[in-house]
């Protein structure tokens, strides 16, 4: 298919861009390096839609990677910010609108009675991994393969999303004696980590995992996993982590958490609760939050934590959120996007697997059930390159990688799914015979 759309502006400012940053990006997997092709250059959003510095418009399906669940520049988001800036855009200072979120926080998310902010998921989840290891006095921590946790160098083993996207084997830089002390486990596979348990006993200081994954494609928990999870780390005397920083207010009001009913001992939040901008959390029960600077001896600390602007931003898309009907809404276009796309797909005799958890959805382009990272390897990667640029060629916006979720948001109405379900058919058609 010849492209329909123009990127000639595009084109120019990507090559320009390249010139400033490394790979033109300010995050790896924007660069498109997986699906082939140019990144387009975005010049506004609004609801469901991205416009690109040409003027093409598309149905944006990552929505900033999560945070846009309200719809991209929703009126009351942006009206809320324009009277917050008046104010000023940073304190440094306690501000009544931080008390206002870790309320909502904690009322939402079942393990969280206090609660901590940083600037981004990574922040978050570094900031755990140390709680952890002070609070049970152990340094080993359990990870999966194919989850990710931010770009801190404990996390970079065998993680997923852009690492996984750009195959890199974890990354130089990190030396060894850093992640001597991560060990890791095939995802829904609880007999592995019940191994890694019984070799290093008393030396586990807990388990962090993503309870939906959305870094290695989106791979769901097998009934029972979250469960043995919990009940392995209670025996072990280790601590249970979700990270929710994708999952969380996404998945259900509660996260994941909330939805298969197991509750972690501590949690990480990003991307919805800062609605835009840049907005991360770590929370769980206050014996082990307690600990925490000031109150406690573990350090952390940020320039702009709390912030006014991303407080209000976090506040208002979090009320938009707590609305009767937002998630049976999100629930239903999803499930019928998944479902039109996997329809599409067989009609075209192309192999497929995939499905949704309310706004987060995904497929592979292989056999299924895919439950872990090694089996997600198995997706035919080229023909999703294929795929995604014929879709971007029709107006639709898709996660420039096998290894990323996708995520609806409250201004995706029939009319749009309808539209991508129309792109998918007419795309799979064309890539069928590659
Ligand atoms: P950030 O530092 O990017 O705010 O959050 C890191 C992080 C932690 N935990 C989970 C479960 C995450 O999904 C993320 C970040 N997600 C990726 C998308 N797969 C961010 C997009 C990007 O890296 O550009």
């Amino acid at each position: 298919m010849t492209d329909i759309f123009n990127y000639t502006q595009s084109e120019e400012v990507f090559s320009a861009a390249q010139k400033l940053m490394p790979g033109g990006v300010s995050s790896p997997v924007r660069a498109f390096k997986s699906v082939g092709g140019k990144p387009v250059v975005f010049d506004r959003v609004k609801g469901p839609f991205a416009w690109d510095i040409d003027g093409n418009r598309y149905i944006d399906y990552i929505g900033s990677w999560g945070p846009a669940i309200c719809g991209h520049a929703h009126p009351e988001v942006t009206t809320a910010l324009q009277e917050a800036i008046e104010k000023g855009t940073s304190f440094g200072a306690p501000c009544v609108l931080e008390n206002k979120l870790a309320e909502m926080v904690i009322d939402a998310v079942p393990s969280v009675e206090m609660v901590r902010f940083v600037n981004s998921g990574t922040e978050a989840c570094m900031a755990v991994l140390r709680l952890m290891r002070a609070f049970t006095g152990r340094d080993k921590v359990i990870k999966f393969d194919g989850c990710y946790h931010g770009h801190a160098d404990m996390f970079l083993v065998k993680a997923g999303s852009g690492v996984a996207t750009l195959g890199l084997p974890d990354s130089p830089g990190v030396p060894r004696s850093t992640t001597a002390n991560t060990l890791t486990a095939p995802y829904n596979d609880l007999e592995a980590v019940k191994k890694l348990f019984s070799e290093n006993p008393d030396a586990i200081s807990g388990v962090i995992l993503e309870p939906i994954v959305g870094n290695a494609g989106f791979i769901t928990p097998e009934p029972g996993f979250l469960e043995g999870l919990r009940e392995l780390t209670t025996e072990n005397g280790s601590l249970l982590v979700f990270d929710e920083v994708m999952t969380g207010f996404r998945i259900s009001y509660g996260g994941a958490q909330e939805k298969f009913g197991v509750t972690p001992d501590l949690t990480t939040l990003g991307k919805v609760i800062g609605g835009g901008l840049p907005v991360g959390a770590y929370g769980g029960k206050k014996e082990i939050m307690s600990m925490v600077a000031p109150s406690g001896p573990v350090y952390q600390a940020g320039t702009l934590s709390g912030n006014p602007l991303a407080m209000t931003a976090g506040i208002k898309t979090l009320e938009l959120l707590k609305q009767e009907g937002t998630y049976e809404k999100l629930d239903a276009i999803t499930s019928k996007l998944i479902e039109g796309i996997i329809l599409s797909a067989e009609n075209n005799g192309v192999v497929i697997n995939g499905g949704n958890v309310s706004a987060m959805f995904g497929f592979f382009l292989c056999e299924g059930p895919v439950r872990n990272f090694s089996e997600a390897k198995t997706n035919n990667a080229e023909l999703f390159g294929k795929l995604h640029r014929e879709m971007l060629q029709r107006g639709i916006y898709l996660a420039p990688s096998p290894y990323e979720a996708g995520f609806t948001s409250l201004a995706h109405s029939e009319e749009e799914i309808d539209k991508t379900i129309e792109a998918f058919d007419q795309s799979f058609n064309s890539i069928k015979n590659y």
